[in-house]
């Protein structure tokens, strides 16, 4: 399904870009899916842009056990198999999807983050699959600090409404990046629909609004463990919470909350 050169390049970089796996069928499934999920929010949506503001960012996740379009692209789609390949797993659970979606005109910048912090998992076999609607030009692609995910780093959450540390966490607070754009080696593509970014789930990235006047920016991202992952529980805030979950700390990720679907 993709090259060793591919696979490398993820564990040097923590990102790479795939091009063309996704079927038109795919993304249209996951694009009536989204618009479900827009008409019908879960507990969890957000609204990111402030009223009077300028488009509209709207994040939303763990929706698919009642979204078949997601459930179905979660188990059958090649995502799983992608996602296996470039972890080297034997096995892949599936842990969440996460939908962002920037609307024309949208100026919201997504904040410098990684997301492990965030996790209830730890383990080096985590990623996230990337996945636009929309053909997506640079200026407007996430953008990856390269290698960034073996910087040994594990930076305070960061809330995505006003880009402050997370108050009730501790660590270290993430460089100011975009003040200092010049020390860091970045990697964004221009995506077409069916193209996708694979990337570890220590990897700091961030991303601009959406400067289009016409397109939106519709983009999934589902998150996958493999072999080594286990359940965990972080001192205050999670995202997602999964307050839900009974998994002891230390245990495998395997329960109905994170399904196995490839072994
Ligand atoms: O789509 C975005 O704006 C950000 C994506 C992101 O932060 C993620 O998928 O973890």
């Amino acid at each position: 399904m993709i090259s060793e050169d591919t696979v490398v390049q993820y564990e040097r970089d923590g990102a790479v870009c795939v091009r063309g796996l996704f079927s038109q069928a795919w993304l249209e499934l996951l694009a009536a899916g989204l618009e479900r999920n827009l008409a019908e929010p879960g507990p969890h949506a957000k609204t990111y842009t402030e009223a009077g503001r300028p488009g509209f960012f709207f994040g939303d996740y763990c929706n698919w056990q009642r979204i078949p379009e997601y459930r179905q692209f979660a188990f059958a789609s090649p995502a799983a198999d992608l996602a296996a390949a470039v972890m080297r797993s034997t096995k892949v659970n599936f842990f969440h999807e996460h939908v962002l979606v920037k609307e024309p005109r949208t100026e919201d910048r997504t904040p410098w983050h990684h997301d492990q912090p965030y996790w209830v998992v730890d383990g080096n076999q985590v990623c996230s699959i990337w996945l636009p609607l929309d053909p997506v030009p640079q200026d407007v692609c996430v953008e990856f600090i390269k290698g960034s995910h073996r910087w040994g780093k594990w930076f305070t959450p960061k809330r995505f409404a006003d880009h402050d540390d997370h108050p009730s966490r501790e660590g270290e607070t993430i460089p100011d990046i975009d003040g200092n754009r010049h020390e860091y080696d970045m990697l964004r593509w221009a995506l077409e629909p069916g193209d996708c970014i694979v990337f570890h789930a220590l990897t700091v990235h961030g991303a601009p609004g959406n400067s289009s006047a016409t397109n939106r920016r519709r983009a999934i991202a589902t998150r996958w463990t493999g072999d080594d992952a286990r359940f965990t529980r972080r001192e205050g805030f999670m995202s997602p919470p999964f307050e839900e979950v009974t998994l002891p700390p230390g245990e495998a990720m395997d329960s109905p909350t994170f399904p196995v679907v490839r072994s």
